[in-house]
């Protein structure tokens, strides 16, 4: 009988793997450095991303406007003063930020912000560009591209060479939920469409999704949507799902990625860290996958109470890919719970994670949290058919957090829905 390993060799085993396997990111906020002002990245980005400026004006409760007033350096210094100094940093995107420091090698317990300051200052974007990927192993960072707005759409119209480690992914949101405003922009784009999506609209959008597909060399066609999305029903949605976009992606084979349960704006005082959660209809999403059975579908849903039920679709449509902890579900206590059913329900065919990354250093700790998360899930699953008698092996822990990381979502890109 073969000799089973030993409970820490295999834990050896998932660490390693864990620790030395590249991750390509399929869903992040971030651009390579010659895309200008849309590449954020440093300690002032960092302390005010969109998650600890919602933090910091709950307990700074200075008027909203007067936070907006503030330059960036004035509003990073009031989140360091509110959420470091003031009180204990230990929300997760507060956590986040230490993380970032901590693998920087700076003096963290300093908790002095100009002192950090004076590292970032010292650095260029391209050589911190290529430091922080090495220091998150990260591969690959899977872009969100957005046509719509103004400065992202004049540097694709320049044709900017792009980074081979970034990819371009056509995004997509007002063509679904912004009619009949989003009519006009079309127009102003050269697209002859109308608000009432006839035939002759419904091409022009077909045209406008090729165009940007190939300016952009986009891997898949992503929208976020509200906790309200249903389909198919006789809205505005539906007939651009399935009259363009459903069309487009099977004639180019990429999958067409929804991220529902969104409530956009429910404070706008806050911007973009206005945003809110709540459950949103599985069955719609269901119904997408298996109306459209020659397209496939990246999902993610952002309530943690449309987890089980989106896990278990996952097990009825193998033209669906189930991924992340998005947004609101990326804190460890949500990572664990739901790596942990999707494991038992899903074996190694979804994809635990993305980072959502907004500023580049963000991959570092959102991946650091995660693969710890990860690994501990994982030494609990092996675990669990050793005790079964199951003789592991390297190969297999290491195929498994492959898979995980990069061989899921590359396989399903190169994919045809049979
Ligand atoms: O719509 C999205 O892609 C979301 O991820 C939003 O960008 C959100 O503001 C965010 O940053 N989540 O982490
Ligand atoms: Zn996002």
């Amino acid at each position: 009988m073969a000799e089973a390993p030993a409970v820490s060799q295999v834990n050896q085993w998932i660490d390693d793997a864990v620790q030395s396997t590249p991750i390509v990111d399929l869903h992040t906020h971030l651009y390579p450095p010659n895309f200008g002002p849309l590449m954020l990245w440093g300690i002032d980005e960092l302390v005010t991303y969109h998650y600890l400026i919602a933090e910091t004006l709950r307990i700074a409760t200075i008027p909203y406007e007067q936070y907006w007033a503030m330059t960036q350096k004035q509003q990073a210094e009031l989140i360091w003063k509110t959420l470091f100094v003031e009180h204990a940093p230990i929300s997760e995107a507060c956590r986040g930020v230490l993380t970032v420091l901590q693998r920087l090698g700076l003096d963290v317990a300093s908790a002095n912000l100009n002192q950090f300051r004076d590292f970032f200052h010292s650095q260029t974007s391209e050589q911190y560009l290529d430091k922080v990927m090495k220091l998150a192993n990260v591969r690959t960072l899977v872009m969100t591209n957005d046509p719509f707005e103004s400065v992202e759409r004049e540097i694709w119209l320049n044709n900017p060479r792009v980074d081979p480690r970034f990819k371009a992914v056509l995004r997509i949101d007002p063509l679904l939920v912004g009619w009949p405003r989003v009519a006009d922009v079309l127009t102003d784009h050269g697209y002859k469409v109308s608000t009432d999506l006839g035939a002759n609209t419904m091409k022009e959008i077909r045209r406008f999704l090729s165009d940007w597909l190939d300016r952009m060399k986009g891997i898949y066609i992503a929208c976020s949507l509200p906790p309200s999305w249903r389909y198919p029903d006789d809205s505005p949605a539906t007939k651009v799902i399935n009259e363009a976009i459903l069309p487009i992606a099977r004639e180019r084979n990429l999958p067409f990625a929804t991220m529902i349960g969104v409530n956009k704006l429910v404070n706008p005082s806050l911007r973009l860290a206005g945003d809110s959660v709540a459950k949103a209809d599985a069955r719609s999403f269901e119904r997408l996958c298996a109306q459209n059975p020659k397209n496939k579908f990246l999902v993610t849903m952002l309530s943690r109470e449309n987890q089980h039920e989106l896990a278990v679709a996952s097990r009825k449509f193998r033209n669906m890919l189930l991924f992340g902890c998005w947004w609101f579900m990326n804190n460890p206590i949500l990572i664990n719970e739901i790596t942990r059913m999707r494991m038992e329900l899903l074996g190694t065919s979804f994809v635990p994670q993305h980072s959502d990354a907004r500023i580049l250093d963000q991959i570092i700790y959102k991946w650091d949290h995660s693969r710890a998360i990860i690994a501990q899930v994982l030494k609990d699953k092996f675990q669990d058919i050793a005790s079964a008698g199951w003789a592991i092996t390297r190969q297999q822990v290491q195929t498994t957090v492959s898979d995980y990381f990069a061989g899921n979502f590359e396989r399903f890109l190169q994919w045809t829905p049979n």
